[in-house]
């Protein structure tokens, strides 16, 4: 990749109050000096917003009055001169602005993520961090959010850093042994095996804590099933606040499935309601109805099965797939002779609550926030979202793995030595001390424009 001045737009196309741009690279004194004139470019301050007027450097023309701030590198964003300009959020200005600067000699559009390439190139920050400016971006939870800001600051890195410096102490240690294996009695196996054996722990931790990166941003899905009439519908009418969907006394009141967006403490989800899966279909159409439920059923973070109080019939074949059982209509068991009152003992994840008076919905809330989203106790906890990260933990892993085998059955000190630099590598690549242009590559191709 080239080292031209890049330019992007930095928030998304359409109309609001403010758009912004980012030019970045060697020649952005001269793209100050061509939009807003020599005067304005010979009194840059860094880091000091401006109000100037841009104007097309070959007509004159004006193109938005705007302020701009300027960053001289090092102590950039990219580590380059960088300078950002927040026009009026007019598409047209923007269009005009980008063409503008990018018609300048030496300046061209930015590829996706090209500024936060450059700011890990620049050494500004390394691939782990690089890596979760995505995810800053793109969490849709507290938890999600907290996370990435934790591996933006680097917790990954130093946690990575240890393990190699620990790494890089056995290699040594290992080498000198190869040095002097005449002179030496025997190489002290014991004592490599425990070493080796922490590192393959912490490692396996870090491994562990994988979330797929595919779930990131998506809302987490929780879907109500049950048998007809068994209060699903009314349930999620409850849960909202307000009438949503449609409630009535006759089975099979739900045909297609209904999804609605739940606020819980840990962020939004989506809530489906589905139509009353019965014994049996009384119709094409029922059957029809019943085969979606059972679809987005197979879709579902969370299974909720909705059990009517009164009704002692309930499928326990449905109760084996449930994470969760919520036995509805607790107001109507006062009166009640067996059944699931409030004189029966629930499993531990099974609630009663009723849609009428409101029991149990707040736990119902709690309940589903705790299983949807992820809990972070811990402030130095953190969990890895990168494939790439995953598979550079996992080459490291398997190359200790391969050096307890050594110990275990062959011990050479030889032979540990290399699998010790192969997982030092590993680890090395996690941060990007050990790169290629082919990762580099596949990191930011996934990344905004202007990011
Ligand atoms: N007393 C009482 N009645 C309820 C409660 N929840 C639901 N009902 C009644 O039970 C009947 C069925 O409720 P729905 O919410 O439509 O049941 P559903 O599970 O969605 O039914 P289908 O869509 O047919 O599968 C209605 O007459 C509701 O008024 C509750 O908590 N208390
Ligand atoms: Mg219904």
């Amino acid at each position: 990749m080239d080292s031209l001045t890049i330019v992007a737009p930095m928030t998304p196309a359409g109309v609001s109050a403010v758009a912004a741009l980012r030019v970045s690279g060697s020649r952005v004194r001269d793209v100050a000096k061509l939009l807003f004139g020599e005067r304005a470019a010979a009194s840059l301050v860094a880091r000091k917003a401006s109000l100037g007027t841009a104007r097309d450097p070959q007509t004159g023309k004006v193109i938005d009055s705007l302020l701009y701030l300027f960053f001289e590198g090092p102590n950039s964003y990219t580590g380059e001169d960088v300078l950002e300009l927040y026009p009026h959020g007019n598409p047209l200005i923007v269009r005009e602005l980008l063409q503008t600067i990018r018609g300048i000699e030496g300046v061209r559009l930015a590829e996706p993520g090209e500024f936060t390439r450059r700011a890990f190139l620049n050494g500004k920050m390394d691939l782990t961090q690089a890596e979760s400016v995505a995810d800053v971006i793109h969490s849709a939870n507290r938890a999600e959010l907290e996370n990435a800001h934790r591996l933006l600051s680097g917790a990954l890195s130093k946690k990575v850093a240890t393990l190699a410096a620990q790494v890089k102490d056995i290699s040594a240690r290992l080498e000198l042994d190869v040095d002097f294996a005449e002179e030496e009695a025997d190489p002290d196996f014991a004592g490599w095996q425990e070493k080796f054996e922490n590192i393959r722990r912490s490692i396996r931790t870090v491994l562990d804590s994988f979330h797929n990166k595919a779930s990131l941003g998506r809302l987490p899905l929780a879907v109500l099933y049950g048998a007809p009439n068994a209060g699903k519908s009314s349930l999620v009418n409850a849960l909202l606040g307000e009438d949503r969907v449609l409630v009535s006394n006759v089975p099979g009141t739900t045909r297609d499935f209904v999804e609605v967006r739940l606020f819980l403490d840990g962020g939004e989800i989506r809530l489906v309601d589905t139509a009353g899966i019965a014994e049996r279909a009384t119709d094409e159409l029922d059957a029809l109805s019943m085969k979606k439920s059972k679809e987005i059923l197979e879709e579902a973070d969370l299974k909720i099965l909705v059990v009517d109080c009164l009704d002692e019939r309930r499928e326990t074949r449905d109760e084996r797939k449930a994470d969760f059982i919520v036995y509805s209509k607790s107001d109507l068991t006062g009166a009640l002779d067996g059944g699931f009152g409030a004189d029966m003992t629930l499993a531990e994840n099974a609630l009663r609550v009723s849609s009428k008076t409101g029991e149990g919905l707040d736990e119902l809330k709690r309940s589903m926030n705790e299983t949807l989203f992820k809990k972070v106790e811990n402030s130095e906890d953190f969990w890895i979202t990168s494939e790439r990260e995953k598979a550079c933990l996992e080459e490291a892993l398997a190359g200790i793995d391969r050096a307890l085998d050594l110990l275990r059955n062959n011990p050479a000190v030889e032979l540990l030595a290399f699998e010790m630099q192969i997982v030092r590598r590993a680890l090395q690549s996690i941060t990007g001390e050990i790169s290629s242009e082919d990762i580099l590559q596949s990191i930011f191709a996934g990344f905004c424009i202007g990011k």
